[in-house]
C-alpha cells in the first residue's frame, strides 16, 4: 500500500478558497430567494460581530459601522474568510476529511449567526444551502486536485507531469468560482424584489396640512461655508446598527401600540397618511458626534404628532418610557417625561423634506423626538410603539448604556467651525469665520469667536428659525499673515455658556455622553 501523493498546496488553498466562496454565494442567493437579506450567512456574521462588540469600543462601531459605508467590517471578514479557506485547503493534502470537518464547522458558525440574526425557521435554509455548497464543492475540487500518476513508457514523449489533471482542475474551480459570484449577485439582485423604490415613488409629494413656516432668509451662509440651512436627505447624516439597509415597503407596514395602554392600536401606513399632517424643522444630532463633527443635520419633518396616537391608545399612570421596535431588530426608549416635555412636536415621521423617507432613514415610518439625541428618540423603520417601565431594556441600555434620566440628558451646546478649514490656506485682506451651533430645546443666544490669544469677539448670528434648529453664525476681520488658531463658544437660550473642558466619547461616568469642548481650527493667512 503506497500512500496517496499530497496535493500540491497551491491547489490545496485554491479548494478551500473556492469551497468557501461557494458556499458563501450559495447562502446569498437563498437568502435573496427568501427575500431575508439577513439570513445570509455573510451578513448575518457581520452583524453578529457588531453585537459582540466590546463594551470599549462600541462608541467606535457606533461611529464607523453605524455609517453609511461598512467596507472595513466586510473587506475584513472577506479576508479573513479567504485565510480561513485557504488554511483549510492546506490541512487537506492527503486527506479530504481535516478540511471537511472545518468546512462543516465554518458552516455551523454561519448557520449560528443567522439563527441569532434572523427570525424564522425558513431563514435557516439559506445556511443549510450554504453548508451544501461548501462541502460539495470542497469534495468535487479535492479529486480533481489530485495530480494524475501516469505511467509512461521509456523513451516515449512525455505530457509534462499532471497536464492533464491541472486542466481540469483550473476548470473545475473556474466553473466553481463563476457559479459562486453568480449565485452572490443573483442574491442581492432578489433581495432587491421589495421594491422599495416604486413605494416610495407611489407616496409621491407629501403635502402636510399644517406647513412649517418657510425657512427666512439669511437662515445659513452656506456661500461661506456653513452647510445649507436644510439638509438634503440624500446628506443627512446616517447612524444605525445595521450591514443592509432594511428595504420595506409602505404597502406592508403597520405601526402597533401596545403595552401599558388601555387599548392596542394598528393602524396600517396608509391610516397614518390619511391623518392630518404637521410639518416641522428639526435639527437632529447622534451622541457620538466629536466636537466639530458631521453627526448633525436638519430637515422639515412630515408626520403626526406621537402625543396624539398615544392618547388614541390611552397611555396608563405607570408607563414610564416609550420602547420604539424596529424592523432591524434595534429598540430604542424615550422617556415619557421628556417625550411630554417636547407637547406636540415629537412626531412619527413619514417625510423629510417633502419626500417619503429614504430607507435609510427609516422609510416608510420613523420616530423624532426635537432636543434628544438620536438614541433614545429617532426610531427607524419603527413598527411597534411599546409603553413600558425602565424594566424593559432597549438595545442600547442592554449593551450598558444610560436609558433613563439623568442619564439621559438632552442635546448639549455646540458650535462647530465650518469655514476656514483645518490648515486652509486663506488669502490675505478680509477673512470671514463662519460656522453652526446648536442646542436643540433651547435655541442659540449668542457664539463668540477669539482668534489666538485676542479678546473673544461675539459673532453675527444667523435669523434663528425655532429653538429645535441649529443656528449659523459668522465673523468678518482682517488678520496679519501667518499662521492663526480661532476658537468658537456658544450660548444657550437661558445665556448658558457651552462647556469647554473636551470630553471624549469614551470616558468615564454616564455612558454615552455627547461630547464637549470648545473647537479650534488653525489655519493661515498669505
Ligand atoms: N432602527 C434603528 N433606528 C435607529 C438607529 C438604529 O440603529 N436602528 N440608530 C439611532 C441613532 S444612534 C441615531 S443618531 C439616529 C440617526 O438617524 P439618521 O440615520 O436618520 O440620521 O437613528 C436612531 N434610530
Ligand atoms: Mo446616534
Amino acid at each position: 500500500m503506497t500512500t496517496p501523493p499530497r496535493l500540491p498546496a497551491v491547489r490545496a488553498a485554491a479548494t478551500g478558497f473556492i469551497a468557501v466562496i461557494a458556499a458563501l454565494g450559495m447562502g446569498h442567493l437563498v437568502a435573496g430567494l427568501l427575500l431575508l437579506p439577513s439570513a445570509s450567512p455573510f451578513f448575518a456574521v457581520g452583524n453578529a460581530f457588531i453585537d459582540r462588540t466590546p463594551t470599549s469600543v462600541k462608541n467606535f462601531a457606533v461611529e464607523n459601522f453605524g455609517t453609511n459605508d461598512k467596507p472595513a467590517l466586510l473587506i475584513g471578514m472577506a479576508v479573513v474568510l479567504a485565510l480561513v479557506g485557504m488554511g483549510i485547503g492546506l490541512t487537506s493534502r492527503r486527506s479530504a476529511v481535516p478540511g471537511m470537518i472545518a468546512v462543516v464547522i465554518v458552516g455551523i458558525v454561519g448557520a449560528l449567526a443567522v439563527h441569532e440574526q434572523s427570525t424564522g425557521s425558513s431563514s435557516l435554509l439559506a445556511p443549510a444551502a450554504s453548508l451544501v455548497a461548501g462541502v460539495g464543492t470542497f469534495l468535487g475540487l479535492h479529486r480533481l486536485a489530485q495530480p494524475r500518476v501516469t505511467t509512461v513508457e521509456p523513451g516515449a514523449d512525455q505530457p509534462p507531469v499532471g497536464s492533464l489533471g491541472r486542466r481540469r482542475f483550473v476548470l473545475g474551480s473556474v466553473v466553481a468560482a463563476l457559479g459562486a459570484l453568480v449565485a452572490g449577485a443573483g442574491g442581492f439582485a432578489l433581495a432587491r424584489r421589495v421594491d422599495v423604490t416604486a413605494s416610495r415613488r407611489g407616496i409621491g409629494e407629501l403635502i402636510p396640512t399644517t406647513p412649517a413656516p418657510p425657512i427666512p432668509p439669511g437662515a445659513a451662509f452656506p456661500e461661506l461655508g456653513t452647510p445649507p440651512f436644510i439638509t438634503p436627505a440624500a446628506d443627512f447624516y446616517r447612524i444605525d446598527i445595521n450591514l443592509e439597509v432594511p428595504q420595506l415597503r409602505a404597502e406592508d407596514a403597520t405601526l402597533r401600540i401596545t403595552g401599558m395602554v388601555d387599548t392596542p392600536i394598528e393602524l396600517t401606513f396608509d391610516d397614518i397618511r390619511s391623518m392630518p399632517l404637521v410639518e416641522k424643522t428639526i435639527t437632529m444630532t447622534c451622541v457620538s458626534n466629536e466636537v466639530g463633527g458631521p453627526y448633525v443635520s436638519t430637515a422639515n419633518f412630515i408626520g403626526v404628532p406621537l402625543l396624539d396616537l398615544l392618547d388614541r391608545a390611552g397611555v396608563q399612570g405607570d408607563a414610564q418610557q416609550l420602547v420604539g421596535h424596529s424592523a432591524d431588530g434595534f429598540t430604542l426608549g424615550t422617556p415619557l417625561d421628556l417625550l411630554r416635555a417636547t407637547g406636540r412636536d415629537a412626531m412619527l415621521a413619514i417625510g423629510m423634506n417633502r419626500e417619503a423617507l429614504l430607507p435609510e432613514h427609516g422609510f416608510p415610518m420613523r420616530t423624532v423626538v426635537p432636543g434628544l439625541y438620536g438614541y433614545v428618540s429617532a426610531t427607524k423603520w419603527v413598527n411597534e410603539l411599546e409603553l413600558a417601565t425602565y424594566d424593559v431594556k432597549p438595545y442600547w441600555v442592554e449593551r450598558g448604556w444610560d436609558g433613563q434620566p439623568p442619564g439621559v440628558v438632552p442635546i448639549k451646546i455646540s458650535s462647530r467651525i465650518d469655514s476656514p478649514s483645518s490648515f486652509q490656506q486663506v488669502p490675505g485682506g478680509e477673512i470671514t469665520v463662519a460656522g453652526t451651533a446648536w442646542a436643540q430645546g433651547r435655541g442659540i443666544s449668542r457664539v463668540e469667536v477669539r482668534f489666538d490669544k485676542e479678546d473673544w469677539r461675539p459673532a453675527e448670528l444667523a435669523t434663528e428659525v425655532n429653538p429645535y434648529t441649529w443656528r449659523m453664525f459668522r465673523l468678518t476681520t482682517t488678520l496679519a499673515p501667518g499662521q492663526h488658531t480661532v476658537t468658537c463658544r456658544a450660548y444657550d437660550g437661558a445665556n448658558v455658556m457651552q462647556v469647554q473642558d473636551r470630553l471624549r466619547l469614551i470616558n468615564p461616568g454616564p455612558v454615552p455622553d455627547g461630547s464637549t469642548g470648545w473647537q479650534s481650527i488653525v489655519f493661515t493667512v498669505a
